[in-house]
């Protein structure tokens, strides 16, 4: 018998695939809202949608968007889930300075017209409401690690849209009594990372000079930290929180920092490449020893005009309720995401 349903926005992403296989795991029949768009955008959840024990039956997909009310109404009046996720962002930070208002009407105003549309449905008291804060709220000025009371100070469109959305499910829970929760998610990655953030550019990159199929990387700025986690052990932490007595927010972090260099530095050791590192600041590069090449070299071109230099998380407190912990290593995401890239990019042309 069916634990509940789930209804997850952002289902095609990385985290909606993992959270979606989780839930299916623990009993919940799950919906997902896709977007409609010209290319296939339903990659990461292929395995649950050629599954026939699964598809139309415990897992579901409806088209929508946030950015489209009428389309969350009717799917929420459809679906009258007992769970819902939002995990729908147009989430790429550098990206966002060049799409501000698209990025700020999909991660702020987004969440707006979710809840809304549950409170003109009268539906408030029926649902438990988990919201993908993260990180780049605080803008790394505060004193590290940050905590779930340490300032914020978003430095994108995407953070200033981010923002809304917290003080938005915050104010969902005080006003109308919700069981709405923040997750303050700190960087999560994994074979389903997008290919444009930093840790899949690196690896996917890498793979292919490994292959013969790219001569070099192009990379911006090697000196911002990030304390980097595994997407699969961040989305049970989404569960834990809406299976909680109350909702609340909560920093989700290992509570260890690398700098981009440094990701870039273990990926090579473990592909077994030597490089020596050259010069400074755009003229950086990575000079490979057996054949003296430019491997990986600095392109102004991905420099923000806001930069996060410095993310760390301190978890303790939804280690310490929930029992949440992270399972994976820094060395074990990277192994891994280099392993899938090696095969992957073996099996194309
Ligand atoms: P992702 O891979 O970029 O997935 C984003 C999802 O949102 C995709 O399914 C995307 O659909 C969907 N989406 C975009 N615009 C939409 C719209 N207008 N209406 C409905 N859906 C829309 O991101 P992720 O890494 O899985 O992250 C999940 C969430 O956590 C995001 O909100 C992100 O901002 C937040 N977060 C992520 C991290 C991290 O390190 N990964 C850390 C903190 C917070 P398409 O597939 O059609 O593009
Ligand atoms: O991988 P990134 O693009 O991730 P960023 O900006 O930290 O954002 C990710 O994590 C946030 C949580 O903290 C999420 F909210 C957000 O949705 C997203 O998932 O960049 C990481 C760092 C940045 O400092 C960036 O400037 O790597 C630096 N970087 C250096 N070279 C690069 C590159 N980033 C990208 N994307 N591409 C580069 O070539």
């Amino acid at each position: 018998m069916s634990k509940g349903k789930a209804l997850i926005f952002g289902v095609t992403g990385q985290d909606g695939s993992y959270l979606a296989e989780l839930l299916l795991e623990e009993g919940y029949t799950v919906h997902g809202v896709r977007r409609r768009v010209s290319t296939f955008n339903t990659g990461r959840i292929e395995t649950l949608i050629q599954n026939p024990l699964l598809w139309e039956k415990r897992f579901h997909l409806h088209y929508g968007d946030v950015t489209d009310m009428s389309s969350l109404s009717s799917i929420i009046s459809v679906v009258k889930p007992d769970l819902i996720f939002n995990l729908a962002a147009q989430s790429h930070v550098g990206l966002s300075f060049d799409l501000p208002v698209n990025s700020v009407d999909i991660a702020g105003l987004g969440c707006v017209r979710i809840l809304e549309s549950l409170r003109q449905m009268q539906k408030l008291s029926e649902i438990k409401f988990y919201q993908s804060s993260t990180s780049e709220l605080f803008g790394g000025q505060d004193k590290l690690p940050l905590t779930e009371s340490s300032q914020f100070n978003p430095r994108s469109p995407y953070a200033l849209g981010k923002l809304l959305a917290y003080w938005n499910t915050r104010f969902f829970r005080e006003a109308y009594g919700l069981h709405a929760s923040n997750g303050i998610l700190f960087n999560h990655e994994s074979p389903r990372r997008g290919e444009t953030f930093v840790t899949r550019k690196i690896t996917r990159g890498l793979a292919r000079i490994v292959l013969g199929k790219a001569d070099s990387l192009m990379l911006g700025n090697l000196y911002a930290q990030r304390d980097w986690g595994h997407a699969k052990d961040f989305v049970k932490s989404m569960y834990l929180m809406t299976n909680w007595d109350f909702g609340d927010d909560y920093v989700v972090a290992t509570g260890i920092q690398h700098s981009v260099k440094d990701f870039v530095n273990y990926a090579l050791d473990y592909l077994n490449i030597s490089v020596s590192w050259e010069g400074e600041g755009i003229e950086e590069r990575a000079i490979e020893s057996s054949t003296g090449k430019v491997m990986i070299k600095v392109d102004p071109g991905y420099y923000r005009p806001l930069e996060v230099d410095n993310l760390l998380g301190n978890s303790d407190k939804i280690r310490k309720r929930l029992g949440w912990a992270p399972s994976y290593s820094f060395s074990q995401i990277v192994e891994e995401m280099i392993e899938y890239d090696l095969e992957d990019q073996s099996r194309r042309n």
